[in-house]
């Protein structure tokens, strides 16, 4: 009975030795994939001037570059208002990406909109940048054309944070010396899915859609890959700013612009809505454990938008999952990323 007793005894110390193995075989498969994830290809397109929450927009990208979990590829100015490619330049420079390639819209009905608080204006009497106006950098259209060729099948991510303007553009090509692929046929082959801060869910009027409703409709009858939405409803519930701004060691010009913008306005005295800091980050890191998703398709009819449920559809907008100060504290430590 004893001798029993001891070779029960042994058999459970071999299982659970056996089970330790496995959880360590498992703990280095984690370790293995997680290593081996790639970084996201990006393409931000961005209206950076009329709002700042695409400033830090921009910073969420280079921290996560800086991270190793997105390869930027280039930044689009959906705006031709002449500071936009200045402005991006500075955040490029800082952050330590200098030739990272910028586009803009070249149509002469192509947005051009300001920033009423002037923190363009400011960025660029105090931080160095080698692009003096946007009308001298190249064609956005084009600029994605020679991008896309050039990148392995289904690999970029096009996160939009302003007006639709470019990539409506973008699906009306035909083929050029970059690829002889049409731009549906080259958005098709090339990218992997489109995510936009655009629209609100489960209807509603919002900006970026709006101001160039004929682009917007035609991206998102015609977009030939999933979309993501993240809608109004989402970053308005996300205010960044206030720990940024109150950090007093910190110097950046992400801080400065949040520090004069947030001081115009009574609104946002305690921080910014981040609406397009949301986009940039389920683009880079994934929807989960962030957000939920509502499948189905957008329905335009010129500056509203409505939605119909469909779990089959190709496109999704978000939800929240994780508390809205959760996701801020995620965001706002990013954009407080400083450059290397
Ligand atoms: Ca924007």
């Amino acid at each position: 009975m004893k001798k029993y007793l001891i070779w029960v005894a042994a058999l459970g110390v071999l299982q659970v030795q056996a089970q330790v193995q496995v959880q360590a075989q498992v703990q280095v498969q984690t370790q293995v994939s997680a290593q081996k994830k790639q970084p996201v290809a990006i393409i931000l397109d961005t209206d950076i001037g009329p709002d700042y929450d695409d400033v830090g927009a921009v910073a969420v990208l280079h921290a996560l570059a800086d991270a190793g979990e997105a390869r930027p590829l280039a930044i689009m100015a959906s705006n031709k208002n002449e500071l936009v490619a200045p402005t991006i330049d500075v955040l490029d420079m800082y952050f330590g990406r200098p030739t990272l390639p910028i586009g803009a819209p070249k149509s002469v009905s192509a947005p051009d909109r300001g920033a009423p608080q002037k923190w363009p204006e400011m960025l660029l009497k105090k931080y160095p940048h080698h692009i003096h106006a946007t009308s001298e950098v190249p064609n956005a259209i084009e600029l994605y054309r020679k991008i896309l060729a050039a990148q392995p099948d289904k690999s970029v991510t096009i996160v939009t944070v302003g007006f639709l303007t470019n990539l409506a553009g973008l699906l009306e090509t035909k083929g050029d010396a970059y690829s002889r692929l049409t731009g549906v046929e080259l958005i098709r082959k090339k990218v992997k899915q489109l995510v936009s801060m655009a629209g609100a869910f489960p209807r509603g009027r919002e900006f970026n859609v709006l101001v160039d409703s004929a682009a917007s409709a035609k991206v998102f009858l015609h977009w030939p890959t999933p979309v993501i939405f993240s809608g109004f409803e989402i970053g308005r519930q996300i205010i960044t700013g206030k720990q940024l701004t109150e950090d007093v060691g910190l110097q950046s010009p992400v801080k400065d612009v949040f520090a004069l913008c947030m001081a115009f306005s009574d609104e946002d005295r305690n921080g910014r809505k981040s609406w397009d800091q949301t986009a940039v980050l389920a683009a880079v890191r994934g929807t989960s454990p962030y957000f939920g998703l509502v499948r189905g398709q957008i329905i335009l009819a010129g500056g509203n938008n409505e939605w119909k449920d469909d779990p089959a559809g190709n496109q999704a907008y978000l939800t929240m999952k994780m508390s809205p100060e959760e996701v801020r504290g995620i965001i706002e430590g990013l954009m407080m990323h400083t450059s290397k």
